[in-house]
């Protein structure tokens, strides 16, 4: 019998413990897959974050140091200069990435450090009970922000990507997503980029991927596909940001 489907190798046979309906799986399997295609499974080295991907060091099948609340970049930066024949990685969500360790990210992208960042915007603080993120979208429901989020008092919504790619560091910034099969295959494609850059020794990539928070949300799965389709995508538009083609947009 053909097989269609198989599972990858990048991955551990560990089950993980992401709520049903979560996109973080997603992403593990193609972050798996593209480090499995490369044959770089045996030469990486993951840096997970905290967040609801704190275990992340669990399901990947590679090594996998854990970073303090944001700090994954400055670990990634590290692990990479003393390691230059490694293959280096972050995992981090938006509360991580963007909030608790904004500085961290913007100096490596700045500095042009030689890593690859998974960056997952669910636009929301899943793992402490959906707290509001920097990247929670005006008038979405949070715990901390029960009648939407107001920009009068707490500013906009950051948009990470273009921020970065203001920085010359930044070689490759590209804005994904997870909730339909053909954005999964753009983010497998866009993961690939960024990790085969890295192995050409070209600077630090990026790719953030819209995903979803069925349980912060208060979603169904099917639902929060769809909420995110017609509200996070309007305001964090897909695509390549920056390339070092001169691909900027
Ligand atoms: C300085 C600091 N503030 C708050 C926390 C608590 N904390 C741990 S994980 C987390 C949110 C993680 O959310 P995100 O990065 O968006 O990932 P998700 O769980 O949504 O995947 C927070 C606020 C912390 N660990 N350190
Ligand atoms: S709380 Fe949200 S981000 Fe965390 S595993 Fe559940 S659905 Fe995913």
């Amino acid at each position: 019998m053909a097989v269609v489907f198989k599972g990858t190798k990048g991955l551990t046979d560990v089950k993980s413990h992401y709520c049903p309906g979560c996109t973080h799986g997603i992403v593990h399997r193609l972050v798996g897959e593209v480090l499995e295609e490369l044959g770089v499974l045996g030469e990486t080295i993951g840096v997970a974050p905290v967040g609801c991907s704190v275990l992340a060091y669990k399901y990947f099948n590679c090594d996998v140091h854990q970073a303090a609340h944001g700090r994954a970049p400055a670990v990634a930066t590290g692990i990479r200069r003393v390691h230059p024949d490694k293959v280096v990685f972050t995992y981090q969500g938006d509360g991580d990435l963007a909030s608790i360790g904004a500085a961290e990210i913007v100096h490596a992208a700045a500095r042009g450090e030689k890593f690859t960042t998974v960056f997952i915007n669910n636009a929301i603080y899943g793992m402490t009970g959906g707290q509001m993120a920097p990247t929670t979208l005006v008038g979405q429901k949070a715990t901390t922000s029960p009648l939407g989020r107001d920009p009068k008092k707490v500013g906009m919504p950051m948009k990470v990507s273009e921020m970065l790619a203001t920085l010359d560091g930044a070689n490759f910034v590209e804005r994904c997503t997870v909730h339909n099969p053909a954005g999964v295959r753009k983010t497998k494609i866009a993961l690939k980029k960024a990790f085969e850059m890295q192995i050409n020794g070209e600077g630090f990539g990026i790719v953030e991927i819209l995903s979803t928070c069925p349980t912060n949300w208060g979603m169904t799965p099917v639902d929060s596909l769809k909420w995110l389709e017609e509200n996070m995508i309007p305001y964090y538009p897909l695509g390549n940001i920056r390339t070092p083609e001169g691909g900027d947009k």
